[in-house]
């Protein structure tokens, strides 16, 4: 068995939930590839880690791995895995889920989440589509593309989901796609290195029904599209709005320091433990001149 092979059986839950439901094709695959890679190479321990997730078919990444999992209701993937950093913030905790899932029903808990700046990492895979209910359109479907709930062409503007957690305040915000692989599991180590809420969104393909629906080709065609049109963030800078016209970047968007909401957490605590042992020594010095 190959060293890669190897490497993916010992982190999945292989022995009790294969086949996977995965397309042939889809990107999922290589996203958590990306992601087993990445958390192998940081050392980190299976025990250490819980993957909290979505539902829709990338939903479904939690239920595969061998780390603490959590399969949750749709859109409240942060708000559970919320919950448990508060609970154990020496535990790492990461989010998956799809466009449809984060950015519609998920849209609020989005922003607040990296507005707050929790430190969680939170994956986005971007497939511009409601993947296992059948292709409906998101708010991630570019202008002017098909789904199955648009009846000629969709006539809504699309979420540009990194410049959102951009604006929402995340303090570390990145871009890859399912075609750069090799880059992908490296900014996922970046994201899981970076202390506070830290997003990637991941470009991948849907060749069942964003792919079929507008005319892309296979998998393959859909991949080579992704390495065609992704733009390395350096270069991005200095292109014209007409050359960045079809394009998008890739690589770190943002990269800074703030305030965390654990440790605003925690010094609040601090705070209100002191002045609960004032104000009990205050009662107590009462007390005895009574
Ligand atoms: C409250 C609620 N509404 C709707 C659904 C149906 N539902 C299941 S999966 C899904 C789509 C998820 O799409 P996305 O998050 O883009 O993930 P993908 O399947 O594309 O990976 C929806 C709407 C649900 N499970 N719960
Ligand atoms: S429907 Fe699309 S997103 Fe879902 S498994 Fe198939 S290819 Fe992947």
């Amino acid at each position: 068995m190959k060293d890669i092979t190897k490497l993916i059986h010992q982190y999945l839950r292989h022995d009790k939930k294969f086949p996977h439901v995965w397309c042939p094709g889809c990107g999922n695959g290589i996203v958590l590839g990306a992601l087993i890679r990445a958390i192998d190479h940081l050392e980190y321990s299976k025990d250490e880690i819980v993957l909290v997730s979505g539902i829709g078919c990338s939903g479904r990444m939690s239920v595969y791995v061998d780390f603490n999992t959590l399969h949750t209701t749709h859109g409240r993937a942060l708000t559970f895995a919320t919950g448990i950093k508060m609970a154990k913030p020496d535990l790492k905790v990461i989010v998956i889920m799809g466009d449809g899932d984060a950015l519609a029903i998920g849209g609020n808990h989005f922003i607040h989440a990296a507005r707050r700046n929790i430190n969680l990492t939170a994956l986005i895979i971007n497939n511009s589509i409601f993947g296992m209910t059948g292709g409906q359109h998101s708010p991630a479907t570019p202008y002017g593309k098909m789904a199955t709930t648009t009846a000629l062409y969709n006539i809504e503007p699309a979420f540009n989901i990194a410049e959102l957690a951009v604006t929402a305040g995340a303090v570390f915000v990145a871009r890859g796609t399912a075609y750069h692989a090799d880059l992908l599991h490296k900014l996922i180590e970046k994201a899981l290195h970076k202390n506070g809420f830290s997003l990637l969104e991941i470009i991948t393909q849907c060749p069942t029904f964003y792919g079929r629906k507008n005319r892309m080709g296979t998998a393959v065609e859909m991949m080579e599209w992704q390495r065609d049109s992704a733009v390395p963030v350096e270069k991005w800078e200095g292109l014209s709005p007409e050359e960045r016209e079809g394009k998008f970047s890739i690589g770190v968007l943002m990269d800074k320091e703030a305030p965390g909401f654990l440790e605003e957490y925690e010094k609040v605590k601090a705070q209100a433990k002191r002045i609960a042992s004032l104000n009990a020594t205050e009662k107590g010095d009462h007390g005895s001149q009574i």
